[in-house]
């Protein structure tokens, strides 16, 4: 390789960079990864993938000397691409855990974004950008969205009005990018961002090419209802790792042999799904509970393998808890999570450990910091943590009749019940526990969790549409996002839950594996229906 097609890639080892380098190889670039600060007064090219918490990655380009030669090289205008943080940590200083003082390039603090007006923090999704000056790497991006995910960022005023190169709306209008010279940094995540993401590093790394810019259809106004297809993953009686898909979570067919249903491989089914539009792909190994997943290397296998050519985020969970294996060897739940991170996942899911923790929470009203969804979230920061909840309904006559927060039903009980409450599970729905979805949901937000991922198990596979009375009591009650899943049947389905309640995404699992409707098809249905999506 010569030198013009190598990029120098500062990765200070605080969390996943594996998709920004798998972004970089797709694109026939190689990497030399930054050992010392010479390596970057010495770059070509450099690019800063962010991750982490702000104080904790100043400390150590501080601690290392890279801080001051970030700063030298960005004074020299030598090409440099920032991603998320590393566009924050451009900034004068931050508020995260702070204040804390940043490399004081551009004039600004960098905020927390304000939850009271409505918005959920963090922001997750794909949102449209305000183009305010030509930038050359985002010539492509134009009207479609891109993806972000942050609680925190800077906004645009007077001082650095010279930098901003686009702005973003999410209550507040912020810095979306900066551009000056050679010197560029997004909010947003291009390596997660699909094709039109990929062109930003494309034209980052080919600068005088000239690439025709791409058509657009339609036009990116605001945050997108995500639409997120998702994999239950499991081994079968033959040892293979499969697609699997439950009726009400029974997976087995219902044959003499009664073989756990298969529905595809894993790896090709999620670039499938990337291909069609999907603006998520979620992996759950749904036997996780009772199999270490560290002991289960092909799934980390799937994750290194989807992340190669799936450039949208990629949600592992199952299995996520402290485990003692057989030769008495511990494991931490953040070094499960940690290894899950290191092989592509942009974001755990926890499901039953999270329901221990939310049950010991709301019985001490103490936050011991040591559940894995504290753990984690605290290292991996919040929006890297969704928790998996599996109620079942439990109808009953009265609201009063249990101590958990029951709703009036729209379908009324099979004995003409009128109210239900959402019993919360673990280890896939085979053991009730004592607190419902409602008290859970809003305990693991006091956690840490970053989002909630709300199935059913009555209303899983049944393709009669989600439901509508549980997933609005939820994302009624916290203000992190909510995504919608088990039941749909039907493009509409999609539209109901987006008008009826408040989540900002839907998942579906069995009409995508059985081709019944197609993703571009639910996309084209709610675009029909005015309902921002990522076209
Ligand atoms: O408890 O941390 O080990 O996590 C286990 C994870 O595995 C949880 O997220 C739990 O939801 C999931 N899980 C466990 N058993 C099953 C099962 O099906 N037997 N799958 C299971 C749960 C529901 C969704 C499904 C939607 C949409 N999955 O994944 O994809 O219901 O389906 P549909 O569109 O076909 O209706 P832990």
């Amino acid at each position: 390789t010569s030198s013009d097609s190598v990029v120098t890639l500062l990765d200070y080892g605080a969390g996943n960079v594996r998709s920004v380098r798998n972004a970089i190889r797709h694109l026939g670039f190689g990497i030399k990864d930054v050992q010392t600060p010479e390596d970057i007064l010495n770059a070509n090219r450099l690019i800063f993938p962010g991750v982490g918490a702000f104080a904790a990655a100043m400390d150590v380009l501080n601690k290392t000397g890279m801080a001051e030669a970030l700063c030298a090289y960005i004074e020299k205008d030598r090409p440099f691409l920032g991603i998320c943080l590393g566009l924050q940590l451009l900034f004068q200083s931050s508020e995260e855990n702070g204040p804390v003082n940043g490399l004081g390039l551009i004039p600004g603090v960098v905020g927390r974004f304000d939850s009271s007006n409505g918005f959920r923090v963090p922001q997750i999704g794909w949102n449209a950008l305000q183009i305010t000056k030509d930038s050359e790497i985002l010539d492509d991006v134009g009207d479609h969205h891109v993806y972000f995910v942050h609680s925190y960022r800077a906004m645009p005023s007077d001082d650095n009005k010279e930098w901003v190169s686009s702005t973003c709306n999410y209550g507040d209008n912020f810095i979306a990018s900066v551009r000056r010279g050679n010197v560029h940094a997004v909010q947003f995540h291009p390596e997660k961002s699909g094709d039109v993401g990929l062109s930003v590093l494309r034209r980052f790394l080919h600068p005088k090419t000239n690439i025709p810019k791409k058509p657009t259809e339609g036009k990116a106004l605001k945050l997108a209802k995500r639409v997120i297809a998702c994999l239950d993953v499991r081994a079968n009686d033959k040892g293979d790792l499969v697609v699997t898909k439950g009726d009400q979570y029974d997976v087995r067919e219902h044959t003499k042999e009664n073989e756990v249903r298969n529905l595809g491989k894993p790896v090709e089914l999620a670039r499938q799904y990337y291909k069609e539009g999907a603006d998520e792909i979620s992996f759950l190994n749904i036997t996780g509970f009772r199999d270490f997943p560290l002991g289960d290397l092909p799934m980390l296998q799937v994750l290194r393998l989807t992340s190669e050519n799936v450039f949208v985020p990629l949600t592992v969970g199952g299995g996520i808890r402290d485990f003692t294996d057989a030769n008495g060897r511990h494991y931490s739940s953040l070094e499960v999570a940690s290894e899950y991170f290191r092989s592509g996942a942009d974001k755990i899911s926890i499901g039953s450990d999270a329901v221990y923790a939310a049950e010991d929470y709301l019985k001490t009203g103490v936050k011991t910091g040591k559940s894995s969804l504290e753990q984690i979230s605290r290292v991996y920061g919040n929006q890297a943590v969704v928790v998996s909840i599996d109620p079942r309904r439990v109808y009953i006559t009265h609201p009063n009749d249990v101590e958990f927060k029951a709703v009036r039903v729209t379908d009324l009980g099979p004995n003409g019940e009128e109210y239900a409450w959402y019993q919360c599970t673990v280890n896939g729905g085979r053991e009730g526990r004592p607190i419902g979805a409602y008290e859970l949901a809003k305990a693991v937000e006091d956690l840490g969790a970053g989002e909630i991922l709300l199935n059913c198990i009555d209303c899983d596979g049944q393709g009669k549409g989600f439901d509508m009375d549980l997933i609005k009591l939820i994302s009624d009650a916290v203000s992190i996002p909510v995504i919608a899943s088990s039941g749909a049947g039907a493009v509409e389905h999609f539209s109901d839950v987006f008008r009826k309640t408040n989540a900002s995404a839907a998942l579906a699992a069995g009409i995508f594996h059985r081709k019944e409707v197609p993703i571009q098809s639910v996309k084209e249905h709610l675009y029909k229906e005015g309902i921002e999506v990522r076209i």
